[in-house]
């Protein structure tokens, strides 16, 4: 839990502070002396001090002075007064503190403050596992990242000396600080070759050069950001830590892309592949089948009597057949065969490579292994009929059709059952394509 200390005279705007706090689930206590806020400090664990301007045993300003000297220095401190003038505000932020607040606006400022405060620490834990590459040629300065990043407690940090063994280590992170004047290669060279490798990383350029030519050249590079040497060590980390934001934003699109790819191609009921996709796929293996001269066959599959199923058990217990059958296909498949939903209670199965005993013998299996499902399922009984065909001088709608056309003969001879057409068996014109 966020906790926060609260060192105030009046006891009315404790009250309503306590309040909006207790909302947001966050640790509230207050006081209105220095010296039982510097008590409450040493014995819990506070995450942020608010405090008057004026308290019962001295000033907000003896106050904030006595916290920086003492060991709780690094907890942030939130000024709030009813005083909004430019010189107490210069005098508060002189003393460290991160945010001057007028009393008005206190309660809604403080809680932007805390959630930002709680993202931070989120930040924050992925830092700890942020793998960094530093590459600088000089030792000192080699030294000086490392103390930064020990100071945060950040360790999966690899320091390399010169470009060479950077390169060599072959090693993938998600932030590099490049030095860019290095005795091996140019710090262009460097960020154009990790570039190159490693796409999603982020790169930030460090030099104390200042010229505007380097530095738009390394950004134009493909740096994403440039640190000036030398660096003051807390804006050196909230730029790494911008810098591990872009980071994360980019891997997140590139989660989310990669789902909207899988869902443009999926059907949504049964997750095999949807009628579009198939289509795409069977185009795509009949060219190489023709190109390699390798035999294709595929199954269309139609579930029997399924309107039955539906009016006599409802739409959702046909839904949850559609859904077995789906599974129990999939099941049936080789790594390189392709199922998708063909159209409502009808599938298709591409099967590189295989002839049509072979494409029969699989739709035999999944049709017997549905049969045998259709008991456990609901007590309903579950057939399909299934027509085999094999690729011949045709496209994938002539294909489908001929498997199509077996499928049919299947039905009218009784339905759960398998019927086959061979290639040889083709007679008549192609479609035209
Ligand atoms: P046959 O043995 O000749 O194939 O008979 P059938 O009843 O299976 O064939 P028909 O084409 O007459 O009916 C198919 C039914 O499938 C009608 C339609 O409402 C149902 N259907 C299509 N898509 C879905 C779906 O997504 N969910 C459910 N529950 N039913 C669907
Ligand atoms: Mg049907
Ligand atoms: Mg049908």
């Amino acid at each position: 839990m966020y906790n926060v200390l609260h060192v105030e005279r009046s006891a009315a705007f404790r009250k309503v502070l306590h309040g909006s706090f207790s909302d947001q689930d966050i640790g509230y206590c207050s006081t209105g002396s220095i010296a039982e806020a510097l008590g409450i400090l040493d014995q819990s664990g506070i995450d942020l001090i608010i405090t008057a301007v004026e308290l019962d045993d001295g000033t907000g300003e003896e106050f904030i002075k006595k916290i920086g000297e003492g060991p709780h220095g690094k907890i942030p401190v939130i000024v709030i007064s009813a005083n909004d003038s430019i010189e107490l505000r210069k005098k508060m932020y002189s003393l460290g503190v991160v945010d001057f607040i007028p009393k008005s606006l206190a309660i809604e400022k403080l809680l932007n403050y805390i959630n930002k405060f709680i993202l931070d620490e989120e930040l924050n834990a992925k830092l700890g596992e942020t793998r960094i590459a530093v590459l600088d040629d000089s030792r000192s300065e080699l030294a000086a990242f490392k103390m930064i990043f020990d100071d945060y407690g950040i360790t999966s940090v690899d320091y390399f000396g010169n470009g060479n063994s950077l390169l060599a280590a072959e090693k993938e992170y998600s932030i590099y600080l490049i030095d860019i004047i290095l005795p091996d290669y140019s710090g262009e060279q460097i960020i154009y070759e990790i570039k190159k490798r490693y796409p999603k990383s982020v790169i930030i350029a460090c030099s104390s050069i200042e010229h505007e030519n380097a530095i738009s050249g390394v950004l134009m590079t493909g740096a994403n950001d440039f640190i000036q040497k030398p660096f003051n060590s807390v804006v050196f980390m909230a730029r790494i830590k911008a810098g591990l934001r872009s980071y994360l934003l980019y891997r997140e699109i590139e989660r989310k892309n990669a789902e909207l790819q899988e869902m443009v191609i999926t059907d949504g009921l049964t997750k095999l592949y949807n009628h579009r996709h198939l289509y795409e796929r069977l185009e795509e293996e009949i060219s190489k089948a023709k190109r390699f001269k390798k035999n294709l066959s595929i199954i269309m599959l139609d579930i029997d009597h399924f309107k039955l199923i539906n009016d006599s058990h409802g739409h959702q217990a046909g839904d949850r057949v559609l859904v077995a059958v789906a599974e129990t296909i999939h099941n049936c498949l080789r790594k390189y065969d392709i199922a998708g939903r063909y159209g409502g209670e009808e599938f298709v199965i591409i099967i590189p490579e295989a002839d049509i005993e072979q494409g029969y013998a699989l739709a035999e299996r999944i049709r017997l292994a549905i049969q045998s499902l259709g008991s456990q399922r609901d007590g309903l009984s579950v057939t399909v009929s299934a027509g085999v065909a094999e690729l011949a001088e045709e496209n994938a709608l002539g294909l489908i059709e001929r498997a199509d056309a077996s499928m049919y003969r299947a039905k009218q001879s009784g339905r759960n059952r398998t019927e086959k057409q061979a290639a040889a068996d083709h007679i008549g014109p192609d479609p035209a394509p």
